[in-house]
């Protein structure tokens, strides 16, 4: 089965929002399968968002995800990298639609809430680099043939 990685950032964390995003994706029926909330050190915070290190906003987006308390998770499901981005919304919180937890909760791109994976290369890079072997569960939760 599918795995993502998604993290509420440290405005979500400020903002109390966690259990509300973990709602969402619980409600859905996909199975958290890791989570920890840490303290992104600089060096993982360059290495996670790589990608971006041209980008003018690279030092503010390194500045702002070390800033605080991240709530990293592991999710489990059918199609769980896009429907997670689905659920996030648009980079943008201002062109996400209502519904979606950027939509719902953000105001500008700089603090937009939630990570999550892109495609199966970039979820299968960030749960390695976020999460050890052992920290990752498996396990059979008891409403799957209700979901499935
Ligand atoms: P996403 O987080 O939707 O995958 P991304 O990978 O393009 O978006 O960018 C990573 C993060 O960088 C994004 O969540 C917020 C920040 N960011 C992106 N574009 C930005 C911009 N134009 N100005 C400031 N921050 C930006
Ligand atoms: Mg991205």
């Amino acid at each position: 089965m599918e795995k993502t990685f998604l993290m509420v950032k440290p405005d979500g964390v400020q903002r109390n929002l966690v259990g509300e995003i973990v709602r969402r994706f619980e409600s859905k029926g996909f199975k958290l399968v890791g989570a920890k909330l840490m303290v992104i050190s600089d060096d993982l915070a360059k290495t996670h968002y790589g990608e971006h290190k041209e980008r003018p906003f690279f030092g503010e987006l390194v500045d702002f995800i070390t800033s605080g308390p991240v709530f990293a998770m592991a999710w489990e499901g059918e199609n769980v990298i896009t429907s997670a981005r689905d659920m996030m919304g648009k980079t943008n919180p201002l062109e996400a639609v209502s519904g979606t937890i950027r939509g719902d909760f953000g105001m500008t791109v700089g603090k937009n809430i939630i990570h999550g994976s892109d495609s199966a290369e970039s979820a299968e890079r960030e749960l390695k680099l976020f999460f050890g072997e052992n920290e990752l569960t498996s396990y059979v939760k008891q409403d799957s043939d209700w979901i499935y």
